[in-house]
């Protein structure tokens, strides 16, 4: 009902994080650019396959403090894996316990970040992805974000195609003109895809040899894995080379894992280390990555999921996101909630890995014995059901309908179209 709307309001306010002041605005009027890097893990950072970095691209832009790099941060992805992670990331809400809220709850309204950007700032925003717009649903619900453009497969070469759709290289070339083209300041959110299950590759494109576990996906990922920091090497070039690197924030992320417990035999041959339900919570960091002014570069140690993503890029923009209801508190603030809630109702913190009924010490992988660690661990697990319940009350009642923050027009989908580029 739209009662329920003061409760989930209430609940975010208490949640709130002040945006830290070294930070607040520095990066307002600039050009966004967020890169999704499918199926990545944070493991590969800095990983030697054979004596070989496997993302040196990626490596370098941590190790010469081009970007800030969040190496304790988590994907809190569900069943609608990549889409779980759009809106994960441009909400701040979660998913759903089952199925994906794009597939099911594509006409719902929502307060996004293509919307916010757009009426906080006059952003016009864009998605790129070189697969049928009809994927994940994306064609609906993206008219409920604001997304002012929708390329989709019909403006790209589709021949240069591997598994699901374009591939990577291609991808970011024939990006670079459609991005040029959109008027700034813009936020670009480019999708890639060939780094995806089960990680087929033409020969041509590898430039590092397999793995050899003898598990063929985990052997193949190290291969496309280099091919998508390739493929983001060659456009960070063309985006420098153009100088439209300068005057642009951007972000990079892992949307979910790309080798799940399937695979633990092999990838414990990786890893070097027996694949626990506690080392496989850890494994379940993906990268995130800022370049934006004022950031310092190099390797962040806090906490942080893919809910804070967007209270963070508001901040930075100097958008004032107190007024919307999201569940992620800025990374940057000096109150961010350094605990990671999972879809299922666990966590992950700086101090613990709650799986279920198992607590574990995050630094070490103990078993937590301490009674007053345990009434803390069981306090923030109820204070994470009391959030999961409250955004399931939003994305099943559709309760945003029922909001208004302060100056805001509601998204009318009428008003969005995207054609295919040859209509
Ligand atoms: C499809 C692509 C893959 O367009 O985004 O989605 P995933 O299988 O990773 O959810
Ligand atoms: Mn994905």
């Amino acid at each position: 009902s739209p009662n329920d709307i003061n409760e989930v309001k209430e609940y975010t306010d208490a949640n709130y994080a002040e945006p830290n002041p070294e930070y607040f605005g520095n990066a307002e009027g600039m050009n966004v650019i967020k890169i999704h890097l499918e199926s990545f893990q944070s493991f590969l950072i800095d990983y030697k396959l054979h004596g070989e970095e496997v993302t040196p691209f990626l490596n370098s832009l941590v190790h010469d403090k081009e970007v800030t790099y969040f190496d304790n941060f988590f994907h809190q992805t569900e069943q609608g894996k990549t889409a779980d992670a759009e809106l994960l990331m441009d909400n701040s809400l979660y998913g759903l316990p089952q199925g994906s809220a794009f597939s099911v709850k594509g006409t719902n309204t929502y307060q996004a970040a293509p919307a916010i950007l757009n009426q906080e700032q006059g952003y016009t925003s864009a998605v790129f992805h070189g697969d049928e717009k009809t994927f994940w649903n994306r064609d609906e619900i993206y008219k409920q974000f604001g997304v002012d453009h929708f390329f989709d497969s019909t403006y790209y070469n589709m021949e240069n195609s591997v598994n699901y759709g374009l591939k990577d290289k291609p991808f970011f070339e024939e990006s670079m003109p459609l991005l040029k083209s959109l008027e700034e300041p813009y936020y670009a959110h480019l999708i890639t895809l060939t780094n995806h299950y089960p990680f087929p590759l033409d020969p041509e494109d590898a430039t590092i040899e397999k793995a050899d576990t003898g598990d063929r996906t985990v052997d193949n990922y190290f291969q496309t894995a280099r091919y998508l920091d390739e493929a983001l090497e060659q456009f960070f070039n063309d985006l420098k080379e153009s100088g439209m690197y300068e005057n642009s924030v951007i972000l990079l992320y892992g949307d979910h894992y790309g080798i799940s417990t399937n695979h633990n035999r092999a990838m414990e041959q990786i890893m070097g280390k027996e694949i626990t339900e506690y080392q496989n919570a850890q494994m379940q960091r993906v990268p995130l990555m800022i370049k934006a002014p004022g950031l310092e570069g190099g390797v962040n140690h806090t906490y942080a999921g893919e809910l804070d993503v967007l209270p963070t890029l508001e901040h930075l923009l100097g958008i004032d996101s107190s007024k919307y209801i999201q569940f992620g508190t800025d990374i940057l603030s000096e109150e961010h909630d350094g605990t990671v809630g999972l879809r299922n109702g666990n966590f992950i913190s700086k101090d613990y890995t709650v799986l279920g009924d198992d607590y574990y010490d995050t630094a070490t992988g103990e078993v937590i014995e301490d009674e007053a660690k345990i009434k803390e661990i069981k306090a923030q697990k109820e204070k994470l059901a009391k959030e999961l319940s409250l955004n399931d009350k939003i994305l099943y009642g559709d309760l945003l309908r029922f909001y208004d923050p302060e100056g805001w027009t509601p998204v009318d989908p009428s008003n969005y179209d995207y054609n295919n580029r040859s209509e």
